[in-house]
């Protein structure tokens, strides 16, 4: 499709008929973050700037921004029939919403929230999932693997305010023009290169790490002189959003992995809202995402707010980092 195409007309050229696309809350979704990205650009002009005085069910300090990105959520999509209810990394226990509504949303609201006071890129990270048993919603109607994703994408608020998605049929990016207030088509079926110069890690974390991230990384760092034989560059925003708009834009490969400060732990980010829609994107990219030795979109999902430590990006080197954890 042409670029200029909206994303309302991009959804319905997917075949609005097809059941499984949940074309209104797409809509609804999209129309939500256009109000969220309003309160991003005003930062401290809105007041919005700083802690709520809150912890989330993480035990997170809450930033005024995430419950502000939060409740515009379940404002905005609450009221779409087709929605059966929400799980939000804000809140413990899930957000019913319509009776006959057949589709599950799950959304980390605003995902890197400690740029927020420092205004560095952040983002809206959605998964959408269908809901597979009559009656009642429960919890348990939440918990699918990621591969049961009928739909997932994020809107980065950066530069530019910028919507990517994918429903299976390929990852697409859209840009928000003010003028008009829709999300233009800007690039279709994005497909990201199977080799890389560039990794994305938190350093500082180290001397933290199991052995696998440990030689995957001093193999990038040894560069040119080293058994990789070419230099890589480092990028490290500390907005998952950020780093993986980054690689569909560019390559590259993100790791956040499991490491030695919380060993009960499988990893920080949360597998239901972060790792399995970005692992939807990237892999519908033609890229891969591990928790090191498995692919992230076959975990099964045994808690709402269940953690993972991910690797995810250029196929090649995500494939050469899951080998390592193999050997
Ligand atoms: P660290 C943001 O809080 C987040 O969940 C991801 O968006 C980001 O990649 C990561 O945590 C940053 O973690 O430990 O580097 O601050």
């Amino acid at each position: 499709m042409s670029q200029g195409t909206t994303f309302t007309q991009h959804i319905t050229s997917l075949g609005s008929k097809d059941a499984n696309i949940p074309a209104s809350l797409l809509v609804s979704v999209a129309n939500a973050c256009k109000l969220i990205a309003k309160q991003v650009e005003q930062g401290a002009l809105a007041g919005i700037i700083g802690s709520a005085g809150s912890g989330n069910v993480q035990g997170e300090t809450q930033q005024k921004l995430d419950i502000i990105s939060n409740d515009i959520l379940l404002e905005a999509c609450g009221k779409d029939a087709t929605l059966a209810g929400m799980a939000s990394e804000e809140m413990e226990t899930i957000f019913p919403a319509n009776k006959n509504g057949s589709f599950l949303l799950l959304f980390d609201p605003l995902d890197g929230s400690s740029n927020i006071d420092v205004n560095v890129s952040i983002g809206t990270i959605f998964s959408i999932l269908k809901k597979k048993t009559a009656g009642d919603l429960t919890e348990k109607d939440f918990l699918q693997a990621g591969v049961d994703q009928v739909a997932s994408g994020y809107v980065v608020y950066g530069p530019q305010t910028t919507l990517v998605y994918t429903t299976g049929q390929g990852v697409h990016m859209f840009t928000l023009d003010h003028e008009t207030g829709e999300f233009l088509l800007i690039k279709e079926n994005i497909q990201i290169s199977p080799d890389t110069k560039e990794f994305a890690i938190n350093m500082s974390n180290m001397r933290h790490w199991d052995q696998p991230v440990k030689r995957y990384v001093d193999e990038c760092l040894a560069g040119v002189e080293g058994t990789r034989q070419k230099d890589f560059n480092m990028r490290w925003i500390a907005s998952m959003v950020a780093d993986v708009h980054r690689i569909l834009c560019r390559g590259g490969v993100f790791m956040y992995p499991w490491d030695k400060r919380d060993p009960s732990k499988p990893g920080k980010l949360r597998l239901m809202y972060e790792a399995n829609p970005m692992s939807f994107l990237i892999e519908q990219a033609g890229g891969a995402s591990v928790n090191g030795k498995e692919r992230i979109m076959t975990l099964p999902a045994e808690k709402l707010h269940q953690r993972v430590s991910v690797v995810l990006g250029s196929k090649n080197e995500v494939d050469l980092i899951q080998k390592y954890h193999q050997a």
